[in-house]
């Protein structure tokens, strides 16, 4: 892994982009451009925040996050992958893949223009992926930071065998009161209920939180939209390459449980999840690549 000053000499963008110390010793990128700030963590690529100039911060992080090297950071966009969720055999591996919590390195950093900033990560594999993970199949981050944020995970397989892959970009959206949101687009959409045991179950009406909710919208590539009458704004949610959407909050009781949310935490946030898990899961043949891709922007 490189260090600092060696990823400021070859990646800075002088008054844009800049690697710094983060918290825990996560080593994140700070941007600032005309158009929005933003931190990402070099740890599972992990955008942290993203604030448009003039709004408030549109990525939700726990003001209780824990910054520790191999864990998982409380909000932002935690990067699932190779797996969603449980792994589908092994109960030892982590929840939800390896990607989020071990290094990824820097391959380009670019400024296309005054309100645009890109930055393109790889992860860095290693014999613990590999025992995790044992397909040759690197993966990129490519993140446009701007008045809109552009997030794409490219999956590419080297290797000589088809893999199947889940995935999704977890992304913690802030809100005034989640239980004053509503999430638009999924209309009539089939989910599955994780809160009950996974039973398949029909969408009607806008999706609206009094409770712990945790649905996986499948076969659904639907656009959303947070509507957020405290915030007095709407987030859009774009996505290509991306069969499945998750709508997650724990609500109270699972919120005081997890320990690294916050005590109100859970009011002001709120996760739409782009990806293919459940019925959506990714086949990519020897050669091929596969791109997961979402924008967010914000409307008055
Ligand atoms: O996407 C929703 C979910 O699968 C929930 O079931 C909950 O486990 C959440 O992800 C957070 O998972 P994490 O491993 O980050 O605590």
């Amino acid at each position: 892994m490189m260090d600092l000053a060696g990823l400021n000499a070859r990646f800075a963008i002088q008054d844009v982009l800049v690697f710094k110390p983060g918290p825990g010793g996560l080593v994140v990128a700070e941007v600032e451009n005309q158009a929005a700030s933003a931190l990402i963590a070099l740890q599972g690529a992990q955008l942290m925040r993203w604030t448009p100039r003039g709004e408030e911060p549109v990525i939700w992080l726990s003001g209780a996050a824990r910054f520790t090297p191999g864990k998982s950071i409380r909000g932002g966009v935690p990067v699932c992958w190779p797996w969603f969720g449980a792994h589908a055999s092994e109960a030892g591996f982590p929840a939800h893949g390896y990607a989020r919590t071990v290094p990824w390195e820097v391959l380009a950093t670019e400024a296309p223009s005054a309100t645009q900033t890109r930055l393109v990560m790889r992860l860095v594999e290693t014999d613990a992926t590999r025992a995790w993970w044992p397909h040759d199949t690197p993966v990129e981050c490519h993140i446009t930071l701007g008045e809109t944020l552009e997030l794409e995970l490219v999956t590419r397989n080297a290797g000589r065998e088809p893999v199947t892959i889940g995935e999704a970009l977890h992304t913690y959206f802030h809100v005034g009161d989640v239980e004053r949101v509503q999430v638009l687009g999924l209309e009539d959409g089939e989910y599955l209920d994780k809160v009950e045991g996974f039973r398949r179950k029909t969408q009607s009406g806008p999706v609206v939180i009094s409770g712990e909710v945790d649905r996986v919208y499948v076969n659904n590539p639907a656009a959303c939209v947070i509507s957020d009458p405290v915030l007095q704004r709407r987030i859009l949610i774009d996505k290509h390459g991306s069969e499945s959407t998750v709508v997650w909050n724990p609500w109270i009781e699972k919120a005081a449980k997890m320990g690294d949310l916050g005590d109100a935490g859970y009011r002001h946030m709120l996760c739409v999840e782009s990806g293919n898990v459940a019925d959506n899961l990714v086949d990519i043949a020897p050669g091929e690549q596969h791109r997961l891709w979402v924008s967010y922007r914000v409307e008055r």
